[in-house]
């Protein structure tokens, strides 16, 4: 057992063993770190060791050497391996040969996120959260795509819904299949499976296409499909326009724009 001062005497001398802080990856190169305690001044050998696993017991052992470095009594010490280990322990030899115990095995943990890399969604970035957003086995903190959606999240507008992955665009190709069916454009490859349409109704000779105008109709709210249905006939001598407008969680599309550049808009869709 450690003891501040390790003044008890037994076998070994009750020489105490060290401690081992850090046990990190970087660049195929570990680095071993930690601490060491003695009762007297002398310096103390340190020797590493790696294993695949734990002893039963919690403490370390020496499967496999990993290098031998010094420590002055509450001071620190350090090596650096090539190759990789999953766990790592240490003993402390006095001058006068007395050895250690192992001390307590210390899992590789590169993040330093106090979760093992061999358990760490993302083993080189620190998330000691742990959050998956798409449960894919990788971290939302190095997922490039946190929700799976094909868009990274550097460009997703909904970086955590996988129904949305920009403002939908611009609606085009508004073509009637009937004298009240009128159907346009997906915009879900562009804008996200999530997409929903609306769809607005106006009389021609009320041009400018403007919010508020009062002959706006909303034909279609929040449709599925990017169409709609309208058996409303226009006035004898008028007639109607339609247009047809996406929306998402990151916001809605234009109804767009006239052959002036200027943007069409409606409010009678929400
Ligand atoms: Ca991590
Ligand atoms: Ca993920
Ligand atoms: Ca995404
Ligand atoms: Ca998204």
């Amino acid at each position: 057992m450690n003891d501040p001062d390790d003044a008890d005497s037994g076998p070994n001398g009750l020489q105490n063993y060290p401690n081992v802080y850090t046990v990190a990856l970087s660049g195929g190169v570990l680095q071993i770190g930690g601490d060491c305690y003695s009762s007297g001044s002398a310096t103390l050998t340190i020797e590493v060791f790696g294993s695949a696993a734990p002893d039963p017991s919690g403490w370390g052992q020496g499967q496999i050497y990993l290098g031998t470095t010094t420590c002055a009594p509450g001071g620190f010490w350090g090596i650096t391996y090539s190759g990789s280990v999953p766990w790592a322990t240490a003993t402390a030899t006095s001058p006068s040969g007395q050895t250690s115990e192992f001390s307590v095995a210390v899992a590789l943990d590169s993040d330093f996120d106090g979760v093992p890399d061999a358990s760490d969604n993302c083993p080189y970035t620190y998330n000691p959260d742990q959050a998956d957003f798409d449960g894919d086995g990788m971290g939302d903190a190095c997922d490039p795509d946190d929700d799976n959606d094909g868009e990274p999240d550097v460009t997703d507008c909904a970086p955590l819904d996988a129904g949305a992955t920009h403002v939908p665009a611009e609606a085009v190709k508004l073509t009637f299949s009937s004298k009240v069916d009128l159907s346009f454009g997906s915009l879900a490859l562009q804008a996200g499976s999530a997409t929903v349409y609306d769809t607005m109704r106006g009389v021609l000779q009320a041009f400018p296409v403007a919010a508020g105008n009062p002959d706006q109709t909303c034909v279609a709210s929040g449709n599925a499909a990017p169409a709609a249905t309208d058996s409303s006939t226009p006035k004898p001598g008028t007639g109607f326009y339609y247009l047809g407008r996406g929306r998402n969680v990151c916001g809605s599309g234009t109804y767009g724009f006239s052959t002036a550049g200027v943007e069409r808009t409606g409010s009678v869709c929400p």
